[in-house]
C-alpha cells in the first residue's frame, strides 16, 4: 500500500496545549507522524510519495471562505496585536449571545473554534494545507486505481467543522477527500470514523446530505470530547435523515465489544451501496492511550484492517488521533497490513 507523507507537517509545532489549567506540551506533536513513517519504512509497507499541491479550491468545497481566510491570517493578526504567547481562544458566544464574526482577533478565535485545546502559532496554516494535500493526493491515487492508500495526515482533521477548529484539527482532511470523490463522479461515499473521539466535524459537514454516509464509533460524549455532539440519536436531518450513525461506548470497552459496532457499521455501508470508503483512522482507541479509555490491543488493529478490506471498496485512510507515541506506528501500520491480508 502506498503512503502519502509531507515533511511540512513539521511546520505545526506548537509549544502549548491548555489542559487541566496548565499549558502542557501538546499531545498532538511532530514525533507522531515521524514514528508512523518510520514504521511504514521498517515494515516496507510500500512506496512513500510526497503530495501534490491542490490549492484552496477543494478545501472551500467543505469549509467557508471566511474560515479559510481566518486560518491563513490568524497568526499574523495575533502577533500584530502584540500578543506574547501562542494564539488560544478564550471567549465564545454563549447561549443568548450573537453568532457574528467580530473584528478583534480574540473575538474571531472564539467565533471560529470549539475549544481552547488547540493553540495556533507560526506554521500551523502551512502544515494544515499540507495535510489536506496529503489526503487529496491519496484520494487521487485511489481514484486512479489504487485499491487503498494511507494518507499520513498531520495535523488531523475529523473534528474540524465547515467553520470551526479544535480538537487539534483545522481542515477536515477526510471530508475534503470524500467531497473530492463526489466531485470526481463517485455517487455514494461512506466515511467510517474509527478514531476514539466522535468525528463531529465530518458529521456536521454532511449532516443534511444523503450522498455521503457518515458513521463514527467513539467514546461517549457525555464523558469525553467533543462533549456536545456525537450521541446516538443524531441520525441526520432533511435529505440526510438516516445517513449518519453514531455508536457510543463506555470506559473500558475492549475490542470484543467495539467490533460489534464495527460489524453494524460495515453492514450499513454495504446496504448504502457505497462506491468509495474514507476511513478517518485514529489509534487513540489503544489500551495505553494517555487521553482515551478504550482497550484495543496492537493485534486488534490487524483484525480491524482485515474487516475493512472485506468491504471490497476503494479505500482512503486519513490519519487522525493516537497519542501513545511509542505504539502509534505499530498500531496504525497494523491496520494497513491487516487490510493487505496479514493476520
Ligand atoms: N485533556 C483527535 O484525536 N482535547 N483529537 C483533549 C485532554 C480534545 C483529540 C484534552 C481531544 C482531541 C484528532
Ligand atoms: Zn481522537
Amino acid at each position: 500500500m502506498k503512503t502519502v507523507f509531507s515533511p511540512l507537517h513539521n511546520r505545526r509545532d506548537v509549544k502549548t496545549e491548555l489542559d487541566g489549567g496548565l499549558l502542557i506540551a501538546p499531545h498532538e506533536k511532530p514525533s507522531r507522524a515521524e514514528t508512523i513513517l518510520a514504521r511504514v519504512k521498517s515494515q516496507a509497507l510500500g512506496e512513500i510519495v510526497e503530495p501534490e499541491e491542490f490549492g484552496l479550491e477543494p478545501i472551500k468545497r467543505v469549509h467557508t471562505d471566511n474560515y479559510v481566510a481566518f486560518l491563513e491570517n490568524c497568526w499574523r493578526e495575533w502577533q500584530a496585536d502584540g500578543k506574547q504567547g501562542e494564539a488560544i481562544p478564550v471567549f465564545w458566544a454563549g447561549r443568548g449571545m450573537r453568532h457574528r464574526e467580530p473584528k478583534d482577533i480574540d473575538g474571531r478565535l472564539g467565533y471560529y473554534s470549539m475549544g481552547a485545546d488547540t493553540s495556533i502559532s507560526e506554521g500551523t496554516w502551512e502544515a494544515a494545507c499540507a495535510s489536506v494535500n496529503v489526503a487529496l493526493t491519496g484520494q487521487k491515487l485511489v481514484a486512479e486505481g489504487e485499491r487503498a492508500v494511507f494518507a499520513l495526515c498531520r495535523p488531523p482533521g475529523h473534528h474540524a467543522h465547515a467553520d470551526l477548529f479544535g480538537g487539534y484539527c483545522f481542515f477536515n482532511n477526510a471530508a475534503i477527500a470524500a467531497q473530492a470523490f463526489r466531485d470526481l463522479g463517485y455517487q455514494r461515499v461512506a466515511v467510517l470514523d474509527v478514531d476514539f473521539h466522535h468525528g463531529n466535524g465530518t458529521q456536521s459537514i454532511f449532516y443534511h446530505r444523503n450522498d455521503v454516509l457518515t458513521i463514527s464509533l467513539h467514546g461517549d460524549p457525555d464523558l469525553v470530547f467533543p462533549h456536545f455532539l456525537g450521541f446516538e440519536d443524531e441520525t441526520g436531518e432533511g435529505e440526510g435523515e438516516g445517513y449518519n450513525l453514531n455508536i457510543v461506548y463506555p470506559p473500558g470497552t475492549p475490542f470484543s465489544v467495539w467490533r460489534q459496532g464495527l460489524e453494524t457499521a460495515c453492514r450499513r455501508i454495504a446496504d448504502f451501496g457505497a462506491d468509495a470508503l474514507v476511513v478517518p483512522l485514529g489509534v487513540d482507541t489503544f489500551e495505553d492511550d494517555p487521553i482515551s479509555f478504550f482497550k484495543l490491543t496492537s493485534p486488534d488493529y490487524l483484525t480491524l484492517g482485515q474487516r475493512l478490506a472485506q468491504l471490497g471498496l476503494p479505500t482512503l485512510f486519513t490519519m487522525e488521533g493516537g497519542y501513545d507515541v511509542d505504539a502509534i506506528g505499530v498500531n496504525a501500520v497494523n491496520v494497513m497490513q491487516g487490510f493487505e491480508g496479514k493476520a
